[in-house]
């Protein structure tokens, strides 16, 4: 972004340098990739460990505010172009490897992303880190440091494999392990009460302890005098090896302690299809929410000594429901502990928490067995069963005793505990992720809550790092942009709308398509070496890359392939300018109507990719292995940005962004954010489709949805439906695809499909159409709004996020 000097070059290569003797012992000639990947990064490394030293002194000095970002899931992907960029130091580095003779991309593919996520929510998390740094807001993510993070895929015929993900094994240079600071946390046992002199005393009783070892890594931000912290909890087992039991001849019992405690953090669970009420995974949340609150607590003690100004000094954001635990763990330090009364304990809980949503699906409504509950967690227990009381009494007072409402806002229920509704009830703000997320948390999912509450809720739209998602992932773009605009981008957002009038300068236009082209010839060039697999990069990349959920509607994009195919059989010319139809999805191991749908996608290909009749015209191609480092390569080569959920079932969606912001054009839903999308860039430069969020409720309400007759009424939705049981479609192994079939049609148990996938078809090939003639026939038009999506992108920056949260919910002040 600025110019090299040829000096600084000298020095990093010195450094590399010195490093690889230093501590790998060897030489530049002699060195592996990875041990140049690893020399490297240490030296990015050494430079910020000063830093964020310095940074953590000074928070804790100036005794500012800090915030607990509590998230089961950070989906950081690679740090080490991440970190270049953010020091101003990317093209540097690039230029000394160029010096050395070295390949500056192969090197940064050595790293293993770091994939403690399933999706959208934990990279939202990686991003707020991002911007929170950038802003200078001091803060503490904290979450687990899953041995395994979410599986890599393979596809073999068809269908998904799925493969562990040993991301540590060669080490994790970015980490700091902090020994100094474990914490131990308690499971099962029992509780006995005994009156003292100085009151109710609580013991807990015959527990299993595992340690919580905390590893912290630095999250260093675009030019920010306060980097972030990423603390990562490790579970150990007191004794490592016990030797006393060992001696004893009962060493079983002490293999049995470890495999309890280490168990705890081995695996992030892959699953986003439904809440499993399983009890390690209820482990892995008292385990993060126990360690961080004993800290937090600890912290505070040592720099200010009383407790009642916790809530001066700290503020904690919960990410979903996962962490929701940390509000009667803090209850339970606080009272016994820290001898404090309910009131006042309540009191300083009730100021500290929030909460943030993220579906409304009621399948991933956090719920957990009360019996089993209470065995592994008896005090937590006990101080729920209390918290529920006496809502359900202040309720009460309210909707004096319509106890059908009450039974539904309950805490505990039908012998679950039910943890949205502790969040609502406790926490202070409760916020969407979307305006219209917002909106139905108000009028829906929360509504009794809200009516009672009003001020409890709010709405902030999610939003993505443009230091990622732009400077990293396109850089070109991120070049020209830059170079028309006064003033740094990657600090201030706002500056993406300068670029508005370009839109009608040909000579930018022709820069920026020349950009979205060279894209797809990288990433033709990456399908090609990964998978062997040839796109033509003159082809339309329309793509559809995101979590496989059938709310998300992958499915209908499989009957839109299936339609142009046999439009194309019918008549060669219905395509003139080729597609490449691009899919990226994992779906969770045990969703097995998700991974049908993958196999589907791959039986469309074989039958498209073989048949001559419509070779050059449309290809059909599954990315394996969807990830972050995958996005980064995929998205700024897409054309057409599908977002395709059933309205009012995606929360936000943040896929979305990051194609509008690389001049991907939105093919979508008035759904989640592509409302504001849509609001943002003016309906000519968007293409929207499909029933509305009341259109959906009344079908539902009035039971007026009958796939059956769009299927009659319509032979093209006959002839694409038909095609899944039909002869046409080569099959994956014996499996034939009448499941699907029967859902689109017949729905489950009695009632219609719910994700009005045929409902919404003609409706989506009627706009398809026009997006293909503005591509085909109006290029120059297509690239203006491109060029809009990208100038009216900057609002989706993540640095507006965090400034909304911090002004509505936080009031951090920035240290410098
Ligand atoms: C889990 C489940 C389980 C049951 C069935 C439905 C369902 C749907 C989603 C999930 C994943 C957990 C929540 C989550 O990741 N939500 C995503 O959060 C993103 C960041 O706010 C947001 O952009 C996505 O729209 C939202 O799906």
């Amino acid at each position: 972004m600025k110019a090299v000097s040829s000096n600084k070059v000298k020095d990093i290569i010195t450094k590399i340098e010195n490093k690889l003797i230093n501590t790998l012992g060897t030489t530049l000639e002699d060195a592996t990739n990875d041990d140049i990947y690893k020399a490297a990064a240490g030296c990015i490394r050494d430079d910020i460990m000063a830093k964020w030293a310095d940074s953590r002194k000074k928070v804790e000095d100036t005794g500012a505010k800090k915030l607990y970002y509590m998230s089961a899931e950070f989906l950081m992907g690679r740090a080490f172009s991440n970190n270049l960029i953010n020091a101003g130091l990317y093209d540097d580095y690039r230029q000394a490897f160029e010096r050395m003779g070295i390949d500056f991309d192969v090197i940064t593919d050595e790293e293993q992303d770091a994939g403690l996520g399933n999706g959208g929510l934990g990279r939202l998390a990686a991003c707020f880190l991002d911007s929170l740094a950038t802003l200078d807001l001091p803060v503490m993510g904290c979450g687990i440091r899953y041995e395994f993070g979410l599986f890599k895929q393979k596809i073999i015929d068809g269908t998904q494999i799925e493969v562990e993900d040993d991301w540590l094994r060669d080490g994790n240079v970015w980490e700091v392990e902090r020994p100094e600071l474990s914490v131990e946390v308690h499971f099962n046992g029992y509780i006995e009460e005994h009156w003292t002199d100085e009151g109710l005393k609580i013991e807990h009783k015959d527990y299993n302890t595992v340690v919580a070892v905390p590893y912290d890594v630095p999250v260093i931000g675009y030019k920010s005098h306060t980097p972030a912290t990423l603390r990562l909890w490790s579970a150990r087992s007191k004794q490592r090896f016990d030797f006393h039991s060992f001696n004893e001849g009962i060493y079983e019992k002490a293999m049995a302690d470890q495999a309890f405690a280490e168990v705890i953090s081995k695996v992030l669970y892959p699953a986003d299809d439904h809440m499993q009420g399983k009890m390690l995974r209820l482990k892995q949340f008292y385990f993060l929410t126990s360690a961080t609150m004993q800290l937090a607590v600890k912290n505070h003690k040592e720099r200010r000594g009383d407790l009642h100004t916790l809530p001066d000094y700290a503020v904690v954001q919960i990410n979903d429901t996962h962490p929701t635990l940390a509000i009667p763990e803090l209850m339970r330090i606080l009272m016994d502990e820290e001898g404090f009364g309910w009131d006042e304990a309540y009191d300083i809980v009730s100021k500290i928490f929030n909460y943030t949503n993220h579906t409304i699906m009621s399948e991933a409504l956090e719920c957990w067995d009360e019996n089993m509950f209470k065995l592994l967690l008896p005090r937590i227990y006990q101080i729920i069963c209390v918290l529920n009381e006496k809502y359900c009494n202040k309720l009460r007072t309210y909707y004096g005793n319509d106890e059908g409402k009450i039974a539904y806002m309950s805490i505990i229920g039908n012998n679950q505990i039910r943890m949205a509704n502790l969040c609502i009830a406790v926490c202070r703000r409760v916020n969407g992720v979307s305006q219209l997320h917002g909106d139905i948390l108000k009028e829906q999912l929360f509504h009794d809550s809200y009516n009672l509450y009003p001020q409890k809720y709010l709405a902030i739209t999610n939003g993505i790092t443009h230091r990622r998602w732009f400077a990293l992932a396109n850089p070109e773009l991120c070049k020209l942009v830059q170079s028309h605009v006064k003033g740094d981008i990657l600090k201030d957002y706002t500056l993406f709308e300068k670029i508005l009038p370009l839109k009608d300068d040909k000579a930018f236009c022709k820069k920026y398509d020349q950009i979205k082209q060279d894209n797809k010839v990288r990433f033709a060039k990456y399908i090609e070496k990964k998978q062997g697999i040839k796109v033509n990069p003159n082809s339309i990349f329309d793509v559809q890359c995101k979590r496989l959920h059938e709310y998300k509607r992958q499915l209908l994009k499989c009957l839109h392939i299936i339609y142009v195919y046999q439009q194309l059989k019918k008549n060669p010319d219905y395509v003139t300018t080729p597609i490449t139809f691009i899919f990226g999805a994992k779906a969770a191991p045990g969703y097995a109507r998700a991974k049908d749908i993958i196999r589907l996608i791959n039986s469309i290909g074989d039958m498209v990719n073989g048949d001559p009749d419509v070779k050059d015209k449309i290809q059909v191609v599954f990315v394996e292995n969807y990830s972050v480092s995958v996005a980064e390569m995929l998205i700024p080569a897409a054309d057409i940005s599908e977002q395709l959920s059933t309205a009012g079932l995606e929360a936000s969606g943040t896929g979305n962004m990051k194609f509008m912001m690389n001049g991907a054009l939105t093919l979508g839903t008035m759904d989640g954010a592509n409302v504001e999308i849509h609001d943002l860039v003016g309906p000519e430069n968007i293409f929207i489709f499909g029933a509305t969020v009341d259109e959906i409720n009344n079908m539902k309400r009035y039971h007026t949805y009958n796939p059956g007759t769009v299927f009659e009424e319509n032979p093209n939705i006959r002839d694409i439906c038909n095609c899944l049981i039909d002869g046409e479609l080569p099959r994956v192994g014996k499996r034939k695809y009448s499941d699907l079939y029967q859902s689109l049609l017949f729905g489950e148990y009695g009632q219609p499909d719910q994700y009005f996938v045929l409902y919404d078809l003609p409706s989506y090939i009627e706009e398809y159409e026009k997006v293909y003639d503005k591509y085909v026939n109006h290029h120059d038009e297509w690239v203006k709004m491109a060029v809009v999506n990208t100038a009216k992108s900057g609002f989706f920056c993540s640095d507006r996020t965090i400034k909304e949260y911090n002004e509505k919910i936080w009031n951090l002040k920035p240290v410098k």
